[in-house]
């Protein structure tokens, strides 16, 4: 690789990436392992920690999976505790675990929306509070938010997730500013709609084999005309991963094929 080329090595560091058994996180943490990354990950089952690391296994990587859940602030202590001993100190952070429960404000009952909140907003803050100290350590840290367009924009039935990734937003912020000097940048990744387990329901097939209304609307709304796929986030991901983006901090970075910047088609 030549001497720029170097600047998007991860050679030598050390990934987590949290609830990357499959899903977003997974293909983003194949691609950090890609440009020289060890890869840890966690998930909240042993079944699926065993079925992420066969997965990864699959592909040629050997990570290291820890059975964690993310808004347990005792377990991630004990988590990242575990990796330095096992791995090294963590070098970059992927906040990716995520719930979503897509139920009308009025129908949503306060716990279910604090789970939510937990999960996308607490959780984030939990596993960087425990990282980042080893990053000052170290003298560098890359953290990585997975924000949403709900970041940006609400719709109907997602008050909870809109509310949590609008404050991961701004906790992206708040981290870039409280530990840009220690060398730490922190940035989101802002996905589109990207075909995943989560959004399955969003594009399931009509009983008349017709597609998902909504799978419709978001192609109209979508100037790049498609949903997207986990490969369109590996480049991102990498890039705000290494040192190619040392000058980049507290932003969000949105791949959505340009949907936040589209009034849309004139019906
Ligand atoms: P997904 O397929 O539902 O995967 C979510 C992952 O997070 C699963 O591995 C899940 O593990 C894990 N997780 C959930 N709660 C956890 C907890 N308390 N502790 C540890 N792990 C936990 O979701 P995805 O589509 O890959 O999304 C990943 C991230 O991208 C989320 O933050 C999501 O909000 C965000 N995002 C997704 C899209 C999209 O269109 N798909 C767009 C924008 C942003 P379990 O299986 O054990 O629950
Ligand atoms: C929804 C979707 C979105 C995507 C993503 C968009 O119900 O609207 O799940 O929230 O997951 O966050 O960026």
């Amino acid at each position: 690789m030549n001497e720029f080329m170097n600047n998007f090595s991860l050679e030598g560091k050390v990934a987590l990436v949290t609830g990357a058994s499959y899903g977003i996180g997974f293909a983003i943490a194949t691609a950090l392992s890609a440009a020289g990354a060890t890869i840890v990950f966690n998930d909240i089952k042993q079944e699926l920690v065993d079925k992420g690391i066969a997965a990864y296994e699959e592909k040629g990587i050997k990570a290291y999976g820890y059975v964690c859940d993310v808004t347990n602030e005792e377990q991630v202590q004990a988590m990242v505790a575990k990796i330095r001993e096992d791995v090294g100190i963590i070098d970059i952070l992927v906040n990716n675990a995520g719930i979503i429960k897509r139920i009308p404000m009025l129908e949503m009952s306060a716990e279910d929306f604090r789970k939510v909140i937990d999960v996308d907003l607490n959780a984030p803050f939990i596993v960087s509070k425990a990282c980042i100290p080893g990053m000052i350590e170290k003298g560098h840290g890359k953290i990585i938010n997975i924000c949403s367009m709900m970041s940006e924009l609400g719709r109907e039935t997602v008050s909870a997730y809109a509310a949590a990734k609008g404050g991961l937003k701004m906790l992206t912020r708040n981290i870039c500013s409280e530990y840009g000097e220690a060398n730490i940048q922190c940035n989101g990744i802002g996905p589109g709609y990207i075909e995943t387990p989560q959004t399955a329901p969003l594009r399931e097939r009509q009983p008349d084999g017709s597609r998902h209304p909504f799978d419709q609307f978001i192609v109209s709304k979508t100037p790049a005309a498609r949903w997207g796929t986990t490969e369109d986030l590996k480049g991102p991901a990498v890039f705000l991963a290494s040192d190619a983006s040392n000058f980049v901090n507290g932003h969000i970075l949105y791949v959505d094929g340009g949907i936040l910047a589209y009034i849309g088609k004139q019906p």
